[in-house]
């Protein structure tokens, strides 16, 4: 396995309900590496050009309400298969499919509301490292 960096973010919902700590903490516990971390509120237009693979969802427009609703915290994460590790971590997109022991498993509910972000491939955690810390 090769040394990767991926794009992590967690969601307001878990940043408003004081969950950061927490899921950094399950993050550096399963050997990863917190390269560059940042609090920080999103504008409109970085969400809708981070989700527009879901922008004919009937859902959009709460996913970009909620996305723009408070701070995340936004990181660069790296360590040996970092990409596929976080998205192992994190567990499903959906909390009612994602495993006991899964940070969705164990703090998120709703899909709407799933409390972290973690790119999906190699090809674009480096393209969202470059849209949100470029
Ligand atoms: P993931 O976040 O696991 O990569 P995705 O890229 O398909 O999943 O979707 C991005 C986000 O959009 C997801 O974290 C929550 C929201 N979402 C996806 N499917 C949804 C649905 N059926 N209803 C409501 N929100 C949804
Ligand atoms: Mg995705």
């Amino acid at each position: 396995p090769a040394i990767e960096q991926t794009f992590i973010m967690i969601k307001p919902d878990a940043v408003r309900d004081r969950k950061t700590g927490q899921i950094i903490d399950r993050i550096e516990r399963s050997g990863l590496t917190i390269e560059k971390m940042e609090k920080c509120v999103l504008d409109e237009e970085t969400v809708k050009v981070h989700y527009a693979h879901l922008a004919d969802k009937p859902f959009f427009p709460s996913l970009v309400a909620f996305m723009t609703s408070g701070p995340v915290v936004k990181m660069v994460v790296s360590g040996l298969s970092a990409v596929s590790k976080m998205r192992t971590l994190m567990g499903a997109t959906n909390p009612l499919d994602a495993a006991p022991g899964t940070i969705r498993g164990d703090f998120a509910v709703d899909v709407n509301a799933n409390v972290i972000h973690g790119s999906d491939s190699l090809e674009n955690a480096a393209i969202e490292i470059e849209r949100f810390f470029g």
